[in-house]
């Protein structure tokens, strides 16, 4: 027997546990232990029924994902679905933890699927650019009818196990914690009552309704052209369920292949794998291993409670963790409860919420209107404006006030962290967290090391990244760690090719037929122009329309005007600015740009950032520079993130254009040292 595989005998009924940790992957070794396992029981006549159970956390999680790519061991998935299906006993997958992707394909094939309540199910293959290619787009409309199916295995969104028992996908649920038993006697039941086996493929009560109406599909995409746009998955799912409702099952099962194989090889696929990955990477750090002993959190206290910190604060109390809010003075301490209140209340009027969480959340806040009220916590978190003066000051206090074991964190988004521990007298206890705003919804965390961070004050807060939801990204300190740093070129370049005749819109256009959800003109517009940081002492072009008060979305228009539906239009005064500073500047008018240029020019800038934050050790991987692109920026994520975009359109044709540039417009396009060496030596970020 394989090692993964365990069989025993409980009367007439052969339960087949497969343990293949960490998730049950359905790679060679647990293929090959599935297919050994139903042989066996399949030839002994004493057994008539099969239970399939998983050991560990979880039912299969899916295919194994790190076998793409290399050619395909035998036993395929296919070889073991053709045994379990075409067995003449009934076999009854017994689900817990979660059924994802091919292990919701496998339950699927089984003739009868027993879940525990806390079990989710899943067809996640859409987030990895691909689309269910053992059966399940095939099998699960024939379940749950075309409409839900569409919608689940378009959005990869989970079920839990009672939604899918009401949709018919689970067939019973099982006391939690006795799964093994349940099924078990559910098997029996079947044997007792003589009940057929039920074979998903020959269903066609659910598919019946949505032939010969194209329509239904046609509506779909239509509704979902916004959230599809740039990935290419969602269309060749469906048309595989389009494939289900008009073809046979067998050529619906071929077509399912083809448009399988056409993903599996896309650009966008590779790059939503290497996104998963990367995902997983971030928390990896050589010297600061996973058994690293962390400290506990049970409390935090957040200083400042505008935006940032209310965000922030907002994080910990979701996750369970009383937070004590300090604010200067009453008024600025009600305002900041009022908007987090503010914020609850609108996740509950959207159902995703009871008033009664909303009032467990509001009450694990403390307000306060001193530092010495966070003499006992775990955790603070300096969340007040970018001043140095200011934060150094707040550390200094904090050495005194705060426990010698607490962490010390700050918010600071560019700010030296280093300058800003040194004026503690624990700076080993101090580390940058940097929430991206909005701090409650945004998913990444940069978590600054300092020269002097202790290893468990960084273990630690990566931890506590996971515990509030956050996806962590390390970085050493530099101005504006890594995502700030790295996105920094693109709204230099915007500023000054606008100057040479591209207009705002066309500029934002190229950027959003990249995949962003928006140009870097429509985003400043709406943070406003006066938010971002821009040098008083010398002029700039976002000075010039500062002092005209237009201040973007909230003020008479930035670079665009606005209608009172914030609909925008190119702005004639926006555009005699930019004349008047490009003749002040004596930039003149080039020709017209083709999008190719203008998109080089804002985007190759970041790659070479990328290189550099590399090249100083201030990111630990390419992968983490994506993830901070993608989650910080909304980097479109089937790109993959800069780095292995940069991959995708070869490194020596980025520095060979890099050059072009640097020699047209300066230095600030020098290729970096990594980049020039990478693309000489046909290295890749991705590798
Ligand atoms: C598919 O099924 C295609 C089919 O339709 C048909 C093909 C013909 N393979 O996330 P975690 C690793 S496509 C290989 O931290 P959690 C993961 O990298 C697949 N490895 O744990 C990590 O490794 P490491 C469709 C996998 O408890 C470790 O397991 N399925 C796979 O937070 C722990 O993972 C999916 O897309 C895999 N399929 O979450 C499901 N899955 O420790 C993807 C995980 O070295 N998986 N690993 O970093 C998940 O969503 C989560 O991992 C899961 C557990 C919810 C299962």
């Amino acid at each position: 027997m394989s090692e993964v595989a365990t069989m025993t005998i409980e009367g007439e009924v052969g339960v087949l546990t497969i343990d293949s940790p960490p998730v049950n992957a359905l790679g060679i070794a647990t293929r090959r232990g599935l297919d050994r396992g139903f042989r066996d029981f399949a030839g002994n006549p004493a057994i008539r029924a099969i239970v399939l159970i998983c050991g560990g956390r979880t039912f299969f999680a899916g295919a194994d994902i790190t076998e793409f790519g290399k050619p395909m061991q035998e036993p395929g998935l296919q070889d073991v679905f053709d045994i379990i299906e075409d067995g003449v006993k009934p076999v009854v997958a017994a689900i817990h933890g979660t059924a994802l992707g091919g292990g919701l394909e496998l339950a699927l094939i089984c003739h009868y699927r027993v879940a525990v309540p806390s079990a989710r199910l899943g067809l996640p293959e859409v987030h990895l650019g691909l689309l269910p290619g053992a059966g399940g787009t095939q099998r699960l409309p024939r379940i749950v009818g075309v409409d839900a199916a569409l919608d689940l295995i378009t959005s990869g969104r989970q079920l839990s196990a009672t939604q899918a028992r009401e949709l018919g996908v689970v067939d019973e649920l099982a006391g939690e914690g006795r799964l093994r038993e349940d099924a078990i006697a559910f098997a029996r039941r079947l044997l007792a009552e003589d009940r057929p086996l039920l074979r998903v493929r020959d269903r066609q009560d659910m598919i019946e309704p949505a032939r010969g109406k194209p329509e239904i599909f046609a509506d779909f995409r239509r509704r979902n052209a916004r959230s599809f746009r740039g990935f290419k998955a969602p269309e060749n799912i469906i048309k595989t369920i389009e494939a289900a409702v008009a073809l046979p099952f067998e050529e619906g099962m071929k077509r399912e292949a083809e448009l399988f194989a056409d993903l599996y090889e896309s650009t966008e696929s590779l790059a939503q794998r290497h996104v998963f990955f990367a995902e997983r990477q971030t928390s990896k750090i050589a010297d600061v291993p996973a058994d690293t002993p962390t400290l506990p959190v049970r409390s935090v206290g957040v200083i400042g409670a505008g935006t940032m910190g209310g965000g922030i604060a907002m994080n910990f109390v979701s996750a369970g963790i009383p937070v004590t809010l300090v604010e200067m003075d009453q008024a600025a301490l009600d305002r900041g409860l009022s908007v987090i209140r503010k914020n609850y209340e609108n996740t509950a009027k959207k159902g995703r919420m009871t008033q009664a969480q909303v009032e467990a959340c509001m009450g694990l806040i403390t307000p306060a209107l001193s530092l010495d009220s966070l003499a006992e916590m775990d955790l603070i978190v300096e969340a007040v404006f970018e001043s140095m003066a200011v934060k150094q000051d707040i550390f200094a206090k904090l050495g005194r006030v705060a426990r010698p074991d607490a962490i010390l964190a700050s918010n600071t988004s560019f700010l030296d962290l280093d300058a800003i521990a040194e004026a503690t007298t624990l700076p080993e206890r101090v580390i940058g967290l940097h929430f991206f705003s909005p701090a409650n919804v945004m998913r990444l965390l940069e978590v600054v090391r300092g020269a002097r961070t202790s290893k468990q004050v960084v273990a630690t807060a990566m931890k506590l990244a996971r515990q509030i939801g956050k996806i962590a990204v390390l970085s050493r300190v530099c101005n504006g760690f890594i995502a700030n740093r790295l996105m920094a070129p693109r709204m230099a370049q915007s500023e000054a090719l606008v100057l040479e005749g591209p207009t705002p819109a066309e500029i934002d256009r190229v950027i959003y037929d990249y995949g962003f959800a928006m140009g870097p003109f429509q985003m400043i517009d709406l943070v406003g122009l006066d938010v971002i940081g821009r040098d008083a002492n010398v002029r700039t072009l976002r000075g010039d329309l500062v002092a005209r008060d237009r201040l973007g979305q909230k003020k008479n228009g930035g670079f665009y005007d606005y209608d009172e539906a914030r609909k925008p239009t190119p702005s004639p005064v926006a555009a005699t600015i930019i004349a008047d500073f490009a003749k002040s500047e004596g930039v003149a008018a080039g020709g017209p740009q083709s999008d190719a240029d203008i998109l080089t020019r804002l985007l190759y800038p970041i790659v070479n950032e990328g290189a550099r934050i590399l090249e100083e050790g201030i990111a630990l991987r390419a992968g983490d520079i994506d993830m901070a692109a993608i989650l910080g920026y909304g980097w479109p994520v089937y790109t993959g993130g800069p780095m292995f975009w940069a991959d995708t359109v070869g490194l020596p044709t980025i520095v060979a254009r890099l050059k072009e540039m640097q020699a047209a417009h300066g230095d600030a396009f020098a290729p970096a040292h990594l980049l020039e060496t990478m693309a000489a030596e046909g290295k890749r970020f991705s590798e």
